[in-house]
């Protein structure tokens, strides 16, 4: 067993800016490959625009880090992994609509209703959805139809009225009411985020054919890194600016949203998100060497900037 300290040089060791600077241009060829432009232009180009507009590539990296965890091929999980990107991306579109958080811009640039209109947008998120679960079941290969399945089940449980879109819902109903208790909190954001970190981390274990203790273990680190994820997001959102974001800075406090800050001040939503990571990478500790990427990635995660 390796003891804390061990773990602490072996991660910091690590060179994680090596292994984002292989990754992140690996996941961009791939979903410039995924979806090329096609006929209808105008739905190709809305798809493109904000696919292809940057972003951290956070799901489809962590998805290749896990499969690789438990021993498996993480070429093998590139179709998951861009479907993924599909998928966060989407969400991105819907949310920044008008009818939801009304965002102009995103990713630096501005949104995809802002250049394409509404009616484009919303149906440039619903060709990307569906196109993630058409991408993962056509391209996976190398891996076993049940594998591919499970995957993909676990995948579309993440993104419905038990995941994103419920996450969305109650986060819509709790606008302007900043003094939502701490569950109704936790809710939202183990659904409107955590849920796609959780099936980025499992999916990828899947797809490598983990165990299930394999799988239960990254459950628990993936449902720890999306809460520290959600909570520096919202300390990012008072202490970042938009040119840090590339979207609007203050969303928050002007829709009156209930935070993490908010409930527990800047400090101490700080040190929860700290503890949250430490424990996570407690967890992957029997995994050996293999989730070094995970666990760097872990504390990525609470020392990003944007
Ligand atoms: C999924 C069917 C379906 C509908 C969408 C709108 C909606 C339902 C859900 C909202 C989901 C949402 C916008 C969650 C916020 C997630 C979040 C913290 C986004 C920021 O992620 P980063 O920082 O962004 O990884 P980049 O740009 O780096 O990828």
């Amino acid at each position: 067993m390796t003891s804390n300290q061990d773990l602490i040089s072996t991660i910091a060791a690590f060179d994680l800016k090596a292994y984002l600077a292989d990754r992140q241009p690996k996941v961009e060829a791939a979903l410039d490959a995924a979806i090329r432009p096609g006929y209808p232009d105008t739905i190709y180009a809305a798809m493109r625009y904000s696919l292809l507009a940057g972003g951290k590539r956070l799901r489809p990296i962590l998805c290749l880090a896990s499969c690789e965890a438990v021993g498996g091929n993480p070429d093998v999980a590139m179709p998951m992994a861009c479907a993924l990107e599909m998928i966060h991306t989407m969400s991105l579109i819907h949310d920044d609509l008008p009818a939801m958080d009304n965002d102009d811009y995103r990713r630096g640039k501005l949104t995809n209703h802002k250049v394409y209109g509404e009616d484009i947008a919303i149906l440039a998120g619903d060709g990307l959805l569906a196109y993630a679960f058409e991408y993962i079941a056509t391209h996976t290969h190398g891996v076993s139809a049940d594998r591919v399945l499970r995957a993909i089940a676990h995948l579309a449980r993440a993104v419905g009225a038990d995941g994103l879109v419920g996450g969305q819902v109650v986060d819509l109903e709790s606008e302007g009411n900043a003094e939502i208790s701490i569950e109704t909190l936790m809710y939202i954001h183990n659904h409107k985020t955590g849920a796609l970190f959780k099936s980025s981390v499992v999916g990828g274990a899947i797809l490598a054919g983990a165990t299930e203790l394999e799988i239960e273990k990254l459950t628990k680190f993936a449902h720890n890194i999306g809460l520290a994820f959600q909570i520096i997001d919202d300390i990012l959102d008072i202490t970042a600016t938009q040119a840090e974001l590339g979207k609007t800075a203050g969303k928050d406090l002007q829709a009156q949203k209930a935070t993490y800050p908010k409930l527990w001040g800047l400090e101490e939503s700080r040190h929860q998100a700290d503890k949250l990571v430490a424990e996570a990478k407690t967890i992957l500790a029997e995994f050996g060497d293999r989730a070094r990427p995970l666990q760097a990635l872990a504390d990525y995660i609470t020392d990003r900037k944007n």
